[in-house]
């Protein structure tokens, strides 16, 4: 297809979150915790690459991770669902005054060929429709290890802005499965295109900036055994945050963070968004139970680290500082949150249309 073919306009139809591209500083070091702890299926690997995926997964990956000088997001990759949709793409991103480029099938192994933009964000994001399959490994169960990762879940991004970043996923027709909000402001988002919670999610802060990759596994002990995993190995300090239960998603969930800072979410149990009418559910700001539905405290790293997120050039994006009024500001999770005990009991989420 190329540059130079044209579609009809709209937005292309993305069909779910695929893979991202990270920068790593020791491939080795990488290979020890995304494979021997974590449990991630190599499907390619040379002296300075790896393509990952979860047991669950058709295409050839979910992560590739690149050596380089310094960590970052190389880019987010969306599936879509025809080569037409990669043209679309193109050509929509293009009229809202981004920078595109084509990329060559088998520039990324295992990836057709694909268009990449800076999306208005500030986020490198790929489309491609074409790609290898590789083997399903849902039923190897003797290759299973660490967390079980069976497929990529979402994307979590960092923005100063989330309510343009709302607006921006939702001209791209993604539906929104559940807010945090009050009655000024949008401090979180959950928003989707395959039938599940989210593809992407937003928090606020300084960005862009990737905040993490989140990964399904089928069952609850999986999270339970990472982190026994991590403790007996006396690597403990990997993990950042949980076990627990969020409010947004109902999902049972850990943060680990890897030898270069990158977060990586390894959770189950979120739930079907598919129905037309699906409804927003809406998390005011300072319910407790909305990050942590224990009500657990969510530590200050978790709102405040962050990777950084390179152009189409590789060069490392500048960060904006938040414009909005902060979530942990208003929050009543336990960080920054004022005296004691501040916040209310909680009034639960209210539900509202898309
Ligand atoms: O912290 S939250 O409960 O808002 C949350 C964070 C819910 C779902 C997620 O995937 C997530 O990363
Ligand atoms: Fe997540």
């Amino acid at each position: 297809m190329g540059s130079t073919g044209t579609v009809a306009g709209g937005p292309p139809d993305i069909v779910r979150t695929a893979y991202a591209s990270l920068r790593v500083t020791d491939i080795a070091q990488a290979r020890w915790f995304w494979v021997d702890l974590l449990g991630f299926h190599v499907s390619d690997e040379d002296a300075s690459t790896l393509y990952l995926r979860g047991s669950d997964e058709l295409i050839h990956h979910n992560v590739v991770l690149r050596a380089a000088g310094a960590p970052a997001l190389e880019y987010l990759s969306y599936r879509v669902r025809t080569p037409d949709d990669v043209a679309r793409g193109a050509e929509w991103f293009a009229a809202r005054g981004c920078r595109t480029r084509w990329i060559p099938a088998g520039a990324t192994e295992g990836v057709g060929e694909s268009v990449r933009a800076e999306d208005p964000l500030g986020f490198t994001v790929e489309l491609f429709c074409d790609a290898a399959h590789a083997e399903r490994l849902i039923q190897r169960f003797e290759l299973r290890r660490g967390a079980e990762p069976a497929r990529i879940d979402h994307f979590n991004v960092v923005v100063p802005d989330v309510r343009l970043a709302f607006e921006h996923y939702r001209s791209l027709g993604f539906g929104c499965s559940e807010t945090i909000e009050d009655d000024s402001t949008l401090y979180a988002a959950w928003m989707f295109r395959k039938q599940t919670v989210h593809d992407v999610a937003f928090t606020g802060g300084a960005g862009p900036r990737l905040h993490h990759l989140g990964f399904f596994t089928p069952e609850s002990h999986s999270v339970l055994r990472i982190c026994d995993v991590l403790g007996s190995l006396h690597v403990e300090h990997h993990r950042e945050r949980g076990p627990g239960r969020h409010g947004v998603s109902n999902a049972f969930y850990v943060y680990l963070r890897d030898p270069d800072g990158h977060r990586v979410e390894i959770y189950t149990s979120d739930y079907y968004t598919g129905d037309p009418d699906h409804e927003t559910l809406r998390w005011r700001v300072d319910d407790p139970r909305r990050r942590d539905f224990y009500g657990n405290e969510v530590v200050p790293s978790w709102y405040t680290e962050a990777m950084p997120v390179l152009d189409l050039d590789g060069t490392v994006c500048p960060v904006r500082e938040i414009l909005q009024v902060s979530e942990v500001k208003v929050g009543a999770d336990g960080f920054a949150a004022g005296p004691a005990g501040a916040g209310s009991s909680g009034s639960g989420p209210a539900a509202g249309t898309r």
